[in-house]
């Protein structure tokens, strides 16, 4: 199968970058609520090559649909090239001075399941205009600008782990970010030392009110912050958690809050077993993930339910849903040599309950954004 890169259109461009989709090894629902992510890159692309255009005016061609929207400045786009068009409107709100550009888009990066197609053609979109327009832009400030076209342009209430995975993340580490100070550590991933692999199913599962949802549990988590007298959910910790628990009369809110709580603690005790060459440890972790976003955050669908338990029936040493939820991807972590007999078990479960088959590959962490030379 060809690859993103290969089936970009022939130029001529005056540059092209690439930026990838993720997944969360772990840290759900925690980006907004300032507390830790901890996302690796994955080896799939979103490639933009950029021409330069005279005057402020933008071409976005999608390779895949062949379709073409242009925009100036000052429009309202929407659909697909809403992402583009909001790092044009931000990158101009931030005072910069865009060149207009026809921009070309490939992307090997799936799109809907959950593994940040739209923060890589944000980051990829930036970085060519960034370089056409010859402007410095630090990559540690990048992710904000991205994060803010997606939540003021698109309307989108995300946090910032998306756009942060996508910019910053480097091969053979996952992601350490901390999402109030935006302090960042590369912890080495390298499983397959180890002889451990992370297989990704994609459960294809339709989501459905994905954006409300999404916005109701921010909005909860909020809600509970304001009650509870601190800045953000991050300042409660496992310690603290019973007695804030305590002083919330809502029982929903209240298991919003103990996700928050004991995923942010979960992050700290994967980062400590990685830090300490000990993978196969962050297993449980993984998994007690999945229980707390399934039966507190509520953000599970029978799908990915179904595809984690297979995959720990089948020997996986944990297994949890990544992203936002609703459908999309389940990540396992097991032996290297046992890929395919869990692939196949997690077949078997989704063919047994009549799901329709998922899609599974193993992935290693990969480089975040960076230039293409051709
Ligand atoms: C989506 C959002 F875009 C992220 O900011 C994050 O909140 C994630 O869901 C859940 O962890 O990917």
């Amino acid at each position: 199968m060809s690859t993103a890169l290969e089936r970009l259109p022939d130029g001529p461009y005056d540059c092209v970058w690439a930026s990838p989709g993720r997944v969360n090894l772990i840290g759900e629902h925690t980006d907004y609520n300032d507390g830790y992510v901890l996302p690796f890159a994955l080896p799939h692309l979103t490639v933009v090559g950029a021409r330069r255009l005279d005057g402020p005016r933008w071409s976005i061609t999608s390779e895949q649909t062949g379709e073409t929207v242009e925009f100036t400045a000052g429009d309202r786009v929407e659909g697909w090239a809403a992402y583009p068009a909001g790092i044009v409107w931000v990158l101009r709100e931030a005072g910069h001075d865009v060149p207009g550009a026809a921009l070309t888009i490939a992307s090997d990066v799936p799109f809907g399941a959950g593994l940040s197609s739209s923060a890589a053609l944000e980051c990829a979109v930036m970085a060519c205009l960034l370089d056409l327009a010859g402007l410095d832009v630090p990559m540690a400030d990048r992710p904000r600008l991205a994060q803010r076209a997606e939540n003021e342009y698109v309307g989108a209430p995300t946090g910032i782990m998306d756009q942060s995975a996508s910019t910053l993340c480097q091969e053979g580490h996952a992601l350490f970010l901390d999402c109030r100070s935006l302090a960042t550590e590369q912890v080495p991933f390298d499983l397959a030392a180890q002889g451990l692999a992370i297989l990704v199913v994609d459960s294809k599962a339709p989501h459905a009110h994905v954006s409300g949802e999404y916005a109701a549990r921010r909005r909860s988590c909020e809600e509970a912050a304001k009650i509870l007298d601190v800045t953000a959910l991050r300042d409660i910790d496992e310690a603290g958690l019973d007695a804030a628990l305590a002083r919330l009369d809502d029982e929903v809110m209240r298991r919003r809050v103990r996700h928050v709580v004991t995923e942010d603690q979960r992050v700290l005790d994967t980062v400590d077993a990685l830090r300490a060459g000990n993978a196969r440890a962050i297993g449980p972790l993984m998994t007690a993930s999945h229980a707390s976003m399934r039966d507190d955050y509520e953000i599970t669908v029978p799908e990915v339910d179904t595809a984690v338990e297979a995959a720990l029936a089948a020997g996986a040493y944990g297994a949890r849903m990544t992203g936002g939820g609703f459908g999309g991807c389940v990540l396992a972590l097991v032996d290297a040599e046992r890929c395919a007999e869990v692939e196949a078990a997690v077949r078997g479960a989704f063919a047994d309950a009549g799901f329709a088959p998922p899609d599974a590959f193993v992935v290693t962490p990969a480089e975040g954004t960076h230039r293409i030379s051709r």
